[in-house]
């Protein structure tokens, strides 16, 4: 077997092997770990415990993007936000700030974030791709077609994996015309996002297809409700978010194995273990 080139991406380090974002939610309301971390002193504690547990960097957001969810205001994400951004990075965490909005990704920036990760990949702030641009850092781009409130009646498709992977190319595109560096691109097929379990499963079973675009990819499936769908295993009682750890690093392998970049995950200690030892099994293979 070849050997499965990840990429690289400008102003981060070059993992030998895929890397693991650590999630911290300053929301009272995501989906599988809202209000635990709601408080400024609790989320820093949160994000240094991740990396202590094998985070390689740490995601921080202030709005939670679960489906139906509605917006937050500017002042409530920055006061969210910045913050736990500035303690971490002054603590020497490598952080990436989950924000749609430019001025939250300009002062968490300002506050040491070294990656934006905007699930709109641009398209919900008309500022935020000059934002990116101008602060020189990496930036996701992850496939949405819209907000969270009415997601689902987008997860229309004759074709998720090739109208995906369309999708991506054109944001790409998006950021690169808006002055992005191609070199400091992401890209992340948006599981849940516009999709329904069966799409998730697709893009997962096709990663190659994303890989296709020429970026590093980007897998978030952390809880997700597409891992609840598989668990359920056809029985009406679906496991509840936390429940779906096991599963969640079951996947972390399988992304790995399959070239992933990084993956994004909320119980960060099984995830680093899955990438380990899908590294030395990679290893083992490449030595015949
Ligand atoms: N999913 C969520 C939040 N941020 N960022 C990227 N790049 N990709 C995702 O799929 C993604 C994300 C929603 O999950 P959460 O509420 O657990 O943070």
């Amino acid at each position: 077997m070849v050997d499965i080139s990840r990429g690289r991406v400008e102003g981060l380090p070059d993992w030998d092997r895929c890397a693991v974002m650590g999630v911290v939610n300053v929301t009272p309301d995501s989906f599988s770990d809202g209000g635990q971390w709601f408080d400024t002193d609790l989320a820093v504690k949160h994000g240094i415990d991740l990396v202590a547990q094998g985070a390689d960097l740490v995601d921080v957001g202030g709005e939670s993007t679960r489906p139906g969810a509605s917006r937050v205001d500017e002042a409530e994400e920055l006061r969210r936000v910045v913050p736990v951004v500035r303690e971490l990075a002054s603590a020497g965490v490598l952080v990436s700030v989950d924000t749609m909005r430019a001025s939250v990704a300009e002062q968490a920036v300002a506050a040491g974030a070294r990656l934006v990760n905007d699930v709109s990949a641009g398209a919900a702030d008309p500022r935020m791709i000059a934002t990116v641009a101008d602060a020189e850092v990496p930036f996701v781009v992850m496939h949405w077609r819209g907000q969270s409130r009415d997601m689902n009646a987008r997860a229309v498709y004759r074709d998720v994996v090739g109208e995906v992977v369309a999708e991506l190319r054109e944001g790409l595109e998006r950021a690169v015309a808006g002055g992005i560096a191609e070199e400091r691109l992401v890209v992340d097929p948006g599981l849940g996002f516009a999709k329904h379990a069966e799409h998730d499963l697709d893009l997962l079973a096709h990663l190659d297809a994303v890989r296709g675009l020429g970026r590093p990819v980007l897998v978030a499936a952390s809880r997700k409700r597409f891992l609840g769908r598989v668990l359920a295993d056809g029985r009406d009682a679906v496991p509840p978010a936390r429940e779906r750890d096991a599963a969640t690093a079951a996947v972390t392998a399988l992304a790995a194995g399959d070239g992933a970049w990084a993956v994004r995950v909320h119980e960060v200690r099984a995830s680093a273990d899955a990438v380990r030892v899908a590294h030395a099994v990679g290893g083992a293979r490449r030595a015949g």
